[in-house]
């Protein structure tokens, strides 16, 4: 089996089953060296809690990057999560050149927004900045509302496949490569992910659970990562990581005062079985 190394950069949330306290442990358990690179600190995640604290670790960046130069650090992946503030992103494009190995590999996921709105910490500045990250990219992995931010369409809540190809067509002519766009369901009960490559689209659908929790776009994204550094195809990776999700939720759903993420630790061993590794 492959071992590779990725960095994943977002923040740590202390509490609340997000960002890195999800993704260092899946990508962990998927059999890969993962280094982490905070992008700030907060007591909780932003979404259901008031008064959280915040600790902006922009400038601290740069030179965690040139430590890593001076002792030849270097990544085969880089994935990366929500951040701290926009000056980030040039700080992060910078970590992309200088800190890779040969064919490194770029995955984004422009964790921004849900539900047609940007999180409470973000504005346009913000999304302009997270579009040329996302550009730069080999790989987003954005909800509907996060790609329709980043090209500038109309968010709908109800919408066809002519709409979601219309999407993708969007973000591939403002320079997006393969795009694993989440959440994307077209009849009641069902959701689903659509992989475009290439100009060729699949989507792998499944059941929708009829509780939906935070922090999954988190899990879901670190799973195919950790799939995709396995040797899975980008359409493997994204069902496999669909299913592992859908896991977490049913482990989550006899207990409703677990409201602020999934327990996703609990379908750990279901998704080691998924990857199925030799
Ligand atoms: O799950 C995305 C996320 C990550 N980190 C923080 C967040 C959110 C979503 O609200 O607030 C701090």
């Amino acid at each position: 089996m492959s071992y590779k190394r990725v960095l994943t950069i977002q923040d740590i949330s202390c509490f609340g089953q997000c960002s890195l306290t999800v993704a260092l442990p899946i990508i962990s358990a998927c059999g890969h060296e993962t280094a982490i690179l905070p992008s700030a600190v907060l007591s909780t995640h932003t979404a259901g809690f008031s008064g959280f604290t915040f600790r902006d670790l922009t400038d601290d960046m740069p030179s965690i990057s040139a430590h890593w130069v001076k002792e030849k650090v270097t990544f085969d992946a880089f994935y990366t999560g929500y951040l701290g503030s926009k000056k980030q992103i040039d700080y992060v494009l910078d970590i992309f050149n200088k800190n890779a190995r040969e064919n490194a590999i770029k995955i984004v996921d422009p964790a921004m927004a849900d539900g047609g709105k940007l999180y409470p910490a973000f504005d346009m500045d913000y999304v302009n900045e997270m579009k040329r990250l996302c550009f730069s990219a080999d790989i987003i992995l954005p909800n509907i509302t996060e790609a329709a931010f980043l090209v500038g369409y109309e968010y709908k809540e109800i919408y066809d496949e002519q709409y979601i190809k219309g999407l993708l067509g969007a973000l591939e002519n403002a320079g997006a490569k393969t795009v694993i766009l989440t959440g994307v369901g077209y009849k009641e009960g069902e959701t689903g992910v659509v992989v475009y490559k290439d100009g060729e689209y699949s989507y792998y659908n499944h059941e929708k659970l009829p509780r939906s929790c935070h922090g999954t776009g988190d899990v879901y994204a670190s799973a195919f990562v950790g799939a995709l550094l396995c040797g899975k195809k980008e359409y493997d990776a994204a069902k496999i990581a669909a299913d592992y999700t859908v896991l977490s939720m049913k482990k989550t759903a006899d207990d409703e005062t677990h409201t602020y993420g999934v327990k996703f630790e609990k379908a750990i061993p279901g998704l080691i079985k998924m990857l199925d590794l030799k």
